[in-house]
């Protein structure tokens, strides 16, 4: 686009230019001196062409030379187009001059200082030239062609020239060809006084083309744009004998054959050149083509680069012989001789050939005498350095991260080449990179070149977590037990990532009075985890039942008395059966009951044993309702004792010790002892595991006895630990004395 921009640019200039020039330049038009001129070729088209010569014979005045400045030199390169060119109007095969040259321009030893530019491809000196079929050379007319064929303006293209001080440039540009085949063809000449920067040293004549596409106009045989008479590209001396000829031209394709042998495929000549020195009389030294662009060859170490150079005699009836010399390594080519030479030449960068080096081509023809041609092509071998990098581990630090250097991962060798750079695409990796990251190495050498290069850097997490924990102390609250947050044993706890807390919570019920230990386990995302223990003192609940003031105790009224009026119950659940029981000092005559006028709620019955001081409650009530009952129990005795009583209320079916807090339940019916232990095992009092009932203390025996309303079973217990403290003394000194000694206790209680 840029490209297209710039062009547009030039015709502008070009269009502005010519609104001054259009007028002043004409072209000479065979129909001036020929009125029949373009009705008799048009009835040549698809004939058989016939010997169809012409002479202008209108006179024109000499043209002034106008005279640009050099702006763009490339001998022997294309003379790019640019606003400094003149534009010839637009026509098919006119001529364009005389021009008067400001230099002599030497043809085969004669100078000529004015010049006709032939739309037809190619240049005279003494007199405009419109032949359209290019019948090839000898012939008598002195001729610089760079491509003779019909080319017609008037269908499409420009030809531009330009004149400076010591040489002439005209380019066809973009031009098609007499019953246009759409295809255009682009070419230039220079010709020079042979001292001119625009021509190679030593040259006085240069043709170059760019993307040529056809051969043949219509009225040469030709057949959408091939065939019929071929194109000629060469000079023409003039006297019928001396010529040179890059070649002919009349088919698509790359053949060439070289200026002699069969006519050439015309993409042969595509973005070639040709130079010549046309001073001598008689033999033109050998031209070089298919050179590298200027001559020079750039390639980085470890790369191959094939390239031709080809040369022609250039007369047609020539053998050229090429010569290669080079003292650089790496090289190795190939020569074929004849009309035409073509050296095919491999370069392999290496070490030994880094830098600059010289090739020298010297070709030879075997005309007389026998002319030689040097050409040098430059060969520069670049370093080029090549990334590499390794694979790497890195750990985070306390801080979660980690930090590396393109040097850590870079194993870029550069024996041959300086590294000017090396950077990473990631340098800082933290607790979310854990695992494989691929990053990316660039490497600039001292040539400007960047080279990339992939590693894993696998970031690793080695820190392990720290955790802190304390021993706390928890009372059960609730019937359902309690719940225990980990992060209440944890008094500190951090990483370097994140972490996560296992569990999360502990459960305790009743079982689990005393002293527990708890495993707590800080893991990170790493899977770097600790673990430490703990303790948790785990106390009763508060009691269910709440006497208004210590333990319940009472005096013997000897009238009824509401024992407790403000007790209260803690306790939120429904109540399944409640006891009332007067524990201490238990005297026949005493009464419990309930005030005259209370009313129980539905479904709920009272029975008082008068031979266990046990008052029992039987049905489902509300806590509410049960609060309610135990503030209406009233005792009475009609005992003379006078000590004290010590009236215990419980929830549920059993009675409470009040000197170990646990709890009993009689359960009447014919059991054995197994049945009795396995209804026992299905108890539960507020989530307490009911068990039959054992006798650890002598306190705890007088207590049982009391509650005893009949025969029942103990659970035993040969433990001698347990048995010398029941007994409060050591009846047995191990184990193995008590193993079955204690089994023949019996009754039948149930211990919660
Ligand atoms: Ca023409
Ligand atoms: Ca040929
Ligand atoms: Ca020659
Ligand atoms: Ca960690």
């Amino acid at each position: 686009m840029k490209n297209n921009y710039i062009l547009k640019f030039i015709l502008f200039s070009i269009g502005l230019f010519l609104q001054g020039n259009l007028f002043a330049q004409t072209v000479i038009d065979p129909s001036d001196s020929d009125p029949y001129y373009y009705e008799r070729k048009k009835a040549e088209v698809k004939k058989q062409p016939q010997a169809f010569s012409f002479k202008a014979e209108k006179k024109t005045a000499l043209k002034t030379a106008t005279v640009s400045s050099t702006e763009l030199e490339a001998p022997g390169g294309f003379y790019e187009l640019d606003n400094s060119f003149i534009a010839i109007p637009t026509n098919d095969d006119g001529s364009f001059g005389p021009i008067a040259l400001p230099f002599s321009y030497n043809l085969y030893g004669t100078n000529y200082e004015q010049v006709f530019i032939n739309t037809n491809g190619n240049l005279t000196f003494e007199e405009a030239n419109p032949v359209y079929s290019a019948s090839g050379f000898p012939n008598d007319i002195p001729m610089v062609a760079p491509f003779w064929g019909d080319v017609d303006t008037s269908e499409g293209g420009n030809i531009y020239y330009k004149i400076t001080n010591d040489a002439l440039i005209v380019i066809w540009d973009q031009v098609e060809h007499y019953e246009p085949s759409g295809k255009t063809n682009t070419f230039q000449v220079i010709i020079s006084d042979g001292t001119s920067d625009l021509t190679p040293p030593g040259r006085n004549t240069a043709f170059c083309s760019k993307d040529m596409q056809w051969t043949t106009g219509g009225a040469s045989e030709g057949v959408n744009g091939f065939g019929g008479v071929p194109a000629t590209v060469g000079i023409n001396k003039g006297n019928n004998t001396d010529y040179l000829q890059v070649g002919r031209f009349d088919k698509a394709g790359s053949d060439y054959d070289g200026p002699g042998g069969n006519n050439d495929g015309i993409d042969y000549l595509d973005n070639q050149c040709f130079d010549f020195n046309m001073a001598n009389t008689d033999n033109i030294a050998p031209s070089a083509n298919s050179l590298p662009e200027n001559k020079k060859v750039q390639l980085y170490l470890g790369e191959t680069v094939s390239f031709n150079a080809s040369f022609i005699g250039p007369e047609p009836n020539q053998n050229v012989t090429t010569t290669l010399t080079s003292n650089m390594c790496g090289l190795t080519h190939s020569i074929t001789n004849g009309n035409l030479s073509t050296a095919e030449i491999t370069i392999v960068g290496n070490e030994c050939n880094l830098g600059t080096n010289t090739i020298k081509l010297e070709t030879i023809d075997n005309g007389t005498p026998q002319e030689t041609t040097t050409t040098f092509i430059t060969v520069e071998i670049l370093c080029r350095v090549i990334a590499s990098a390794k694979d790497i581990t890195v750990q985070l630090v306390e801080n979660g991260n980690a930090v590396i250097t393109p040097q850590m991962v870079s194993t870029t060798l550069s024996e041959n080449c300086e590294i000017t750079n090396l950077s990473l695409s990631k340098t800082e990796f933290n607790c979310t990179n854990i695992g494989s990251n691929s990053v990316t190495l660039t490497v600039t050498d001292g040539s400007g070149n960047t080279s990339n290069a992939t590693a894993i850097v696998t970031v690793v997490d080695n820190e392990l977590p720290t955790l802190s924990l304390q021993n706390i102390t928890r009372k059960l609250t609730s019937i359902d037990g309690l719940t225990v947050p980990a992060t209440e044993f944890i008094s500190a706890v951090n990483d370097n990532c994140s972490y996560t807390i296992t569990p999360t919570n502990f459960t305790f019920d009743c079982t689990n009075v005393g002293t527990q230990q708890v495993s707590i386990t800080a893991k990170d995302g790493a899977g770097n985890e600790v673990t430490k223990n703990a303790q948790i003192t785990i106390e009763n609940p508060d009691a269910l039942v709440e006497p208004s003031e210590g333990n319940t105790v009472v005096s013997s009224p000897g009238n009824y008395t509401v024992v407790d009026s403000n007790l209260l119950i803690h306790l939120s659940d429904n109540v399944d059966g409640a006891t009332v029981s007067i524990n201490e000092n238990f005297h026949t005559g005493d009464e419990l009951r309930l005030a005259t006028g209370f009313t129980l709620p539905s479904g709920v019955t009272s029975n008082y044993s008068a031979s266990t001081g046990v008052l029992t409650l039987s049905g489902t009530m509300t806590s509410q309702e049960l609060q309610s009952i135990f503030q209406n129990i009233q005792f009475r005795t009609s005992s003379s004792n006078v000590l004290e009583r010590e009236v215990v209320f419980n929830i549920g079916g059993g009675v409470s010790n009040s000197d170990n807090d646990h709890y009993y339940e009689y359960v009447s019916g014919a059991f054995t002892w197994e049945q009795a232990r396995a209804d026992a095992a299905t108890k539960t009092l507020n989530g307490l595991q009911g068990y039959l009932a054992t006798v650890t203390s002598a306190s705890e025996n007088e207590f049982i006895t009391t509650k005893l309303s009949d025969d029942g079973w103990l659970g035993g217990s040969d433990s001698y630990t347990q048995i010398n403290s029941a007994l409060g003394s050591s009846l047995y000194a191990n184990q193995t004395e008590a193993e079955a000694k204690n089994s023949r206790q019996l009754s039948t209680m149930q211990k919660f």
